[in-house]
């Protein structure tokens, strides 16, 4: 049975690819933070008493920022694979926390990198480095491809820049089985909520459900190529299972701007929306809704701009090249577009739905923080 070592295991790309392997009959080993509240979440289903016999998904606590723990947990677990997913992986955050974001996502797959190469691990273990579009930043060539030279506009990418190159130079130096696998935007319903697209829906379901008036956004015209966590981690596992190590973009080839993702959204609760204005005086106002049950008067104003959400430096257009994924892997997304914003609205839907009901029963407060 072949072991797997997933760090970020508790995010959502964690979660489905542990969905995955686990499917294909792995042993799955997987590190989590200590956090004051459980951050389980996503994975609370894979959960098998440490009791049972032919347990094959365990959960060890762990940060990147801890070689010790990193080289204890790789020693104990001896892991055929091991997908470095754990990330401070929020391009605005990493604006305000840029010290510990070179920390988790340069260093940290440093370490990963060492701790292998101590162990003696170097032949048995390989290893996938969630490296991203976000490398590419300002334009220089579109469809960004494994050949187009970085840009990075962000303290996240400027971190993940190292993490990419100390991969590449690992494998070259100690010939490792060290990929990276530059992953274009990809989201699900289990995308964290702070990420446009999770905002969006959230934010358009709960406006359908009357539990919030407005959403407000940053940049409309940033234009993004979006595909489907759970093709994404297929096309991970594809990347450790070639006969040299290479590195591969992953994408859908097709790009579209966060204004347009909006529309969809709200089209797919019924709601078809309006925009007007420009630059921060932007808006959308309802112009039809064709569910008679939601109570929502046409020319409310549902979409705002809020410059809290600009960046400082922005990557305004992404769109991928997946021609050696598709002719060197095989891979080929299952989800478009439409069918992974349906997904999203559909979750998010039945979710507030229910939330609504709680509330008017008194059993749920409203979350402030949102
Ligand atoms: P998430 O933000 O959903 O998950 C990140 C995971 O990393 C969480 O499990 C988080 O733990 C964990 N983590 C954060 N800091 C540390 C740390 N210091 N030590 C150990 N674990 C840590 O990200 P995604 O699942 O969306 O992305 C997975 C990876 O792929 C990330 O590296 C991201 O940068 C990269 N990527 C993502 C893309 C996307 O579109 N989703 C595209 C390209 C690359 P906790 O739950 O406790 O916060
Ligand atoms: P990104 O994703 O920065 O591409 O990084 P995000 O969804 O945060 O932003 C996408 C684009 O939307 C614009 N935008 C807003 N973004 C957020 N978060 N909130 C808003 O209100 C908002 N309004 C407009 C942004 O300016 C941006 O242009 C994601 C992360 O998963 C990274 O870890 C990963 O590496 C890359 O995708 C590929």
């Amino acid at each position: 049975m072949k072991k797997a070592l997933i760090t970020g295991i508790t995010g959502q790309d964690g979660a489905y690819l542990a969905d995955l392997l686990l499917e294909k009959g792995y042993e799955v080993h997987g590190i989590k933070r200590r956090s004051s509240l459980f951050n389980t979440d996503r994975i609370d289903h894979l959960y098998q008493d440490p009791h049972d016999k032919n347990v094959r998904f365990h959960l060890h606590y762990g940060d990147l920022s801890d070689s010790t723990n990193i080289i204890r947990i790789i020693q104990q677990v001896q892991p055929d694979e091991i997908y470095n997913l754990g990330a401070m992986s929020h391009v605005k955050v990493s604006f305000d926390t840029p010290e510990y974001t070179a920390n988790a996502d340069g260093i940290g797959t440093l370490r990963i990198l060492e701790a292998v190469r101590i162990l003696g691990l170097t032949e048995k273990t390989r290893i996938y480095q969630a490296s991203t579009s976000e490398l590419y930043g300002l334009v220089q060539a579109v469809p960004q491809s494994e050949t187009t030279p970085f840009y990075p506009r962000s303290p996240y990418a400027v971190a993940k820049l190292y993490g990419y190159w100390i991969t590449v130079n690992y494998r070259e130096a100690y010939n490792m089985y060290a990929c990276n696998g530059i992953l274009f935007n990809h989201e699900s319903p289990l995308r964290g909520e702070t990420f446009v697209t999770r905002k969006i829906t959230r934010g358009a379901a709960k406006i359908a459900m009357s539990l919030q008036d407005k959403l407000y956004l940053g940049n409309l015209d940033a234009r993004r190529d979006w595909g489907h966590a759970k093709d994404y981690v297929e096309a991970m596992w594809r990347i450790l299972q070639q006969d040299t190590p290479e590195d591969f973009v992953i994408a859908t080839g097709i790009t579209t701007t966060v204004r347009d993702f909006v529309r969809m959204a709200f089209a797919e609760a019924g709601i078809e929306l309006e925009f007007t204005g420009e630059g921060v005086d932007e808006k959308a106002t309802v112009v039809s809704c064709a569910n008679p049950d939601l109570q929502l008067e046409i020319g409310k104003e549902v979409v705002a701009i809020d410059p809290r959400y600009f960046r400082p430096t922005e990557v305004e257009l992404l769109i991928g090249d997946p021609t050696k994924s598709r002719t060197k892997l095989g891979w080929e997304p299952k989800y478009d577009l439409p069918a992974l914003v349906q997904d999203m609205m559909q979750a998010d839907l039945e979710h507030f739905h229910r939330e609504k009901m709680l509330q008017e029963r008194g059993y749920a407060v409203k979350n402030q923080f949102e």
